[in-house]
């Protein structure tokens, strides 16, 4: 099934420097994805969920860190439970792992017992897989790493691994077929020209991808509703 998914954890990773005066609000990008009516479901954090009501799928995340300490090798400690995002009303669950990461074997267990949870209680598993770290130094997007860390995705028990786009058709549908039967959804990125992300979705799409997880690309866009739906007509109408 065909996933396009509304991220909104950057203010926990980044910080609000991501933000504007509109976005800064947690309550306009539940706005912007209610109104788009196109998305299949919505990520942040425990303490907006707890705050925020949102008539869209949540997919709560479960981990997080800053980048006010700049470690070569990330950690990204679980913050919130299974049970609690049972208790939000969350629909699944999202995870980061920072493959390549010195500190990736303590991220992997701790993912393991999260999807085992979840997937007891029939949520989605949704891994962030990210090469980060000494070892994978300026390697974080090339085909081989991203590819390895969509298997690792699969091996791991996710039904979905969230990765960065490789840059190509060609390498890109190598991480697909390295994640068998496990979703690829592609990252949005920094924000970039409206047409470049554009072209970006159909070469993911045409990669075989199951879809896209987009923060900053839609809601720092000055149109966030009119680009969702032009992104949701190339992550849908893709064979
Ligand atoms: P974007 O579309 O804004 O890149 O959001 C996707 C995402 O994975 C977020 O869920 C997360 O906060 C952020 O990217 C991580 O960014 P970074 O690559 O800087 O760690």
């Amino acid at each position: 099934m065909k996933q396009f998914l509304l991220a909104y954890d950057q203010g926990f990773e980044h910080g609000p420097t991501d933000f504007d005066d509109t976005n800064v609000d947690p309550q306009q990008i539940i706005d912007i994805g209610e109104q788009a009516g196109v998305f299949t479901g919505i990520i942040y954090q425990e303490g907006i969920a707890e705050k925020y009501k949102t008539t869209l799928p949540l997919i709560l995340k479960l981990n997080g860190h800053t980048r006010l300490h700049p470690d070569e090798d990330p950690y990204s400690p679980q913050l919130c439970t299974v049970q609690k995002a049972i208790e939000l009303g969350a629909r699944g669950v999202g995870y980061t792992i920072f493959v390549g990461s010195e500190h990736e074997a303590k991220m992997m267990q701790e993912f393991s017992a999260i999807e085992d949870e979840a997937h007891k209680n029939n949520m989605q598993v949704i891994a962030w897989m990210y090469p980060r770290g000494k070892s994978v130094k300026n390697l974080e997007t090339s085909r081989d790493i991203v590819a390895y860390a969509a298997r690792l995705g699969l091996e791991l028990g996710a039904d979905l691994v969230k990765v960065p786009y490789t840059g190509d058709v060609a390498s890109f549908s190598w991480v697909v077929k390295s994640a068998g039967k496990t979703g690829v959804l592609a990252q949005g990125g920094f924000k970039k020209d409206e047409n470049i992300l554009l072209k970006e979705a159909s070469e993911i799409m045409q990669a075989g991808a199951s879809g896209m997880a987009v923060g900053r690309n839609i809601w720092q866009n000055s149109d966030p509703v009119g680009l969702s739906k032009k992104l949701s007509k190339i992550i849908f109408t893709s064979p």
